[in-house]
């Protein structure tokens, strides 16, 4: 398939799918790349030995620092487009000119872990996006929760050092689940609404295509005239936003580490876009003293039944990498990135980020250069007169790299606003040095009070389980500490059940939050529900007809489901391969399960697979004549989900497509 991908990529491409001679980085063919020159067969090897000295050379130089954050991520490619012009708020022509199709790339992370770590820790998911457009690349570096654990960028260390790994035995890894972490946010309590965000289904999202994305930070949108408007960005999956239970995510990371990766890069193999249409919300600078919290602040989300999301365009992820560690690993995100009509509030978190970010990518990617590595390049053309440094791709023409020049008639010349030149919003801004946060970033627990309002009964109950979980990994002190200073000014309730919980006594005196207020947008009930993407295990006995698979095969797949036949071992029905077995995939990694197993008794694994799935409240199907599977069941066609697919195959599809049977 050719896309932007393959415009972006080709200026660089090494096509080791061709048939080429092998050669030296040199470029001298070698004869010989199995044995290295020695002094007799069985002599010592020999210094001279060039092609044996660069192969090693280069591969003891193959890794790079992995990123001290966000470590683990996976790459895809894709377009942006605007469906109507942005022009009243914005003169970024990415945003203002419908039909342009403007390349992306999006890189989802983890961030506690390491690169090599599970997928599906609870954690927060990083979506950045960076888009090529003709004035440059803007990146929108953003995360699947919509508030942050601090407001100064200052603390971005010191929390780090708490979430990661603990620093004397590297402990645990990629979870928040230790003493550092809730010690941490124990004795920071602005972290206490993140930290309702880390601890609800949010966390372990079940696809990359179905969690929400957000620019966190207020930023400014700047028009023609120069007018100015707070914005915040989202991003809205367009299969809506669904997780994994937290007792099937950690089945899961056993089972299959990569399952989210996998899955997207399948999807997308398969011709399957992951699609989001990005959303904004937008304050006049007027109203910026209208809401009942500072909209600089990064710990606070704009309710979107107060500033609703105003859906301006679609992101279609289409295309995988040609090869992860040029393109996943080497991009280089930064939210200073930015193009004229697009600019910053002096939220302080943004404000420091706005340093780190090259700063890292200075130590991670060896040098001043990474702007020329192919995967950051941008598309339009770009002149300058930084020269030199490590890794320098670029040969500069011509005797001048200093502006302002008379020889080179002053080229390369700025250019004004009005030919393109970006223009610092004109904000008016004074006051004395000082380090100090304002008062009005004081209320660090009405938001995390309305984040649990706003959650159905089992979304609340997830939640309640998940501190129980991480506070009952902690000793004893931490536990205390978290429901005194944290827990107990949220929420009464919640700070009873899991005192009781972890066998700590619950304070005597009660400070939970009393902000009585909801945000309906914030349940995940509230989201998009879709067949799109959804697996289904279709256990298969032996005696099983082709017709009766065919014939399922067919049903499920004209419907966009995706059947796997699983069977005790791999063999063919007659056109039909039962290519996975109980040894290779489990009933975690399925949406939903369906037994056609004829009369057979059901074998242990069966049983076993069966079982987990109605657990995890997963749509079960089942055939006419496999009624008999119930005999080694817990459960019976009578509960909730259970459904004879030939006498209601609708109703079974509904609970897939309603993701989990809830009401079981
Ligand atoms: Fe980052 N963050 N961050 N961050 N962040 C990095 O940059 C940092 C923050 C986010 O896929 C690092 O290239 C500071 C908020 C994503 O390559 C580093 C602060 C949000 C990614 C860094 C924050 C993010 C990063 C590590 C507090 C959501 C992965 C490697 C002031 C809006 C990008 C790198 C990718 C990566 C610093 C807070 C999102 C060290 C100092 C808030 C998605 O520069």
């Amino acid at each position: 398939m050719s896309g932007k991908k393959d415009e972006l990529n080709q200026r660089d491409t090494i096509d080791n799918t061709k048939k080429a001679p092998l050669t030296t980085n040199q470029g001298l063919p070698v004869s010989e790349d199995e044995f290295s020159l020695k002094a007799g067969e069985r002599g010592p090897t020999l210094m001279e030995d060039f092609h044996f000295r660069e192969k090693m050379t280069h591969f003891d130089h193959e890794r790079i620092p992995e990123r001290v954050v966000h470590a683990r991520g996976f790459g895809v490619h894709g377009e942006f487009e605007v469906y109507e012009s942005l022009e009243q708020y914005t003169k970024a022509k990415f945003l203002t000119e419908p039909g342009r199709k403007t390349p992306v790339f999006t890189r989802f992370s983890t961030v506690a872990g390491s690169r090599g770590s599970m997928d599906i820790p609870r954690d927060v998911r990083g979506f950045a996006t960076k888009f090529y457009t003709d004035e440059g690349n803007f990146d929108l570096v953003g995360n699947n929760m919509p508030v942050f654990f601090m407001q100064d960028a200052i603390k971005f260390p010191d929390f780090v050092h708490a979430v990661k790994p603990e620093p004397h035995n590297e402990m645990p890894q990629a979870a928040s689940a230790h003493n550092t972490f809730w010690d941490y946010v124990s004795m920071n309590t602005e972290s206490a609404h993140m930290v309702m965000w880390l601890m609800s289904d949010r966390a372990i999202p079940k696809s990359l295509s179905m969690m929400e994305g957000f620019g966190v930070h207020t930023f400014r949108l700047v028009n023609a005239e120069g007018k100015s408007h707070f914005v915040k960005f989202h991003w809205k999956p367009k299969d809506g936003m669904h997780s994994v239970l937290w007792d099937e995510a950690q089945m899961i990371n056993g089972k299959n580490i990569d399952f989210n990766r996998q899955t997207l890069w399948e999807n997308i193999e398969k011709g399957i876009p992951a699609e989001f249409e990005l959303g904004l919300q937008i304050i006049d600078e007027n109203d910026e003293f209208k809401m009942d919290f500072d909209i600089l602040d990064p710990t606070k989300l704009w309710p979107e039944e107060d500033v609703p999301v105003q859906i301006v365009g679609k992101m279609t992820l289409n295309q995988n990498v040609d090869n992860y560690f040029a393109e996943t690993e080497q991009v280089a995100f930064h939210p200073g990135s930015v193009v004229p009509g697009i600019d910053f509030s002096n939220d302080p978190l943004l404000q420091g980020r706005l340093f780190s970010y090259t700063d890292t990518q200075l130590i991670r990617l060896g040098g001043p250069n990474f702007h020329q590595i192919p995967i950051n390049r941008p598309v339009c053309p770009f002149s300058n007169n930084q020269r030199d440094g490590y890794g320098q791709m670029s040969i500069h023409k011509g005797q001048t790299a200093h502006h302002i020049n008379h020889m080179n008639d002053n080229q390369p010349e700025p250019l004004s606003p009005k030919e393109g030149g970006y223009e610092h919003y004109h904000e008016k801004v004074e006051g004395r040095k000082i380090q100090a946060r304002s008062d009005s970033f004081k209320d660090h627990f009405s938001q995390a009070k309305m984040f649990l309002n706003s959650l159905s009964k089992h979304e609340k109950q997830h939640l309640y389980d998940a501190f129980s979980f991480e506070l009952g990994k902690c000793d004893m002190e931490i536990r205390e500490l978290a429901i005194n200073n944290l827990l107990n000014f949220i929420d009464r309730d919640l700070t009873e059940y899991v005192a009781d919980h972890v066998g700590v006594a619950a304070p005597s005196e009660n400070n939970e939050s009393t902000y009585d207020k909801s945000s309906p947008a914030l349940s995940m009930t509230n989201t998009n529900f879709s067949l799109n993407t959804r697996t289904v295990g279709v256990i298969v006995m032996p005696d099983v007809p082709e017709e009766t698979l065919k014939d399922a095969q067919e049903k499920l797949e004209q419907q966009g489901l995706q059947p796997m036949f699983i069977s005790d071992k791999i063999y063919r029905i007659g056109d039909i391969t039962l290519d996975a077995t109980f040894d290779t995939v489990h009933a975690v990694l399925f949406d939903s399960l369906i037994v056609i197993s004829g009369q057979q008794p059901l074998p242990a694994p069966a049983v076993e697979n069966l079982e987990i799935a109605f657990k995890h409240k997963k749509a079960i199907g089942f055939g006419t004549d496999s009624a008999n599977i119930f005999d080694s069941l817990s459960f019976s066609e009578n509960d909730d989900g259970v459904t004879d697919i030939e006498q209601n195959f609708d109703g079974f599809l509904a609970d897939v497509k309603g993701h989990r049977v809830w009401s079981r």
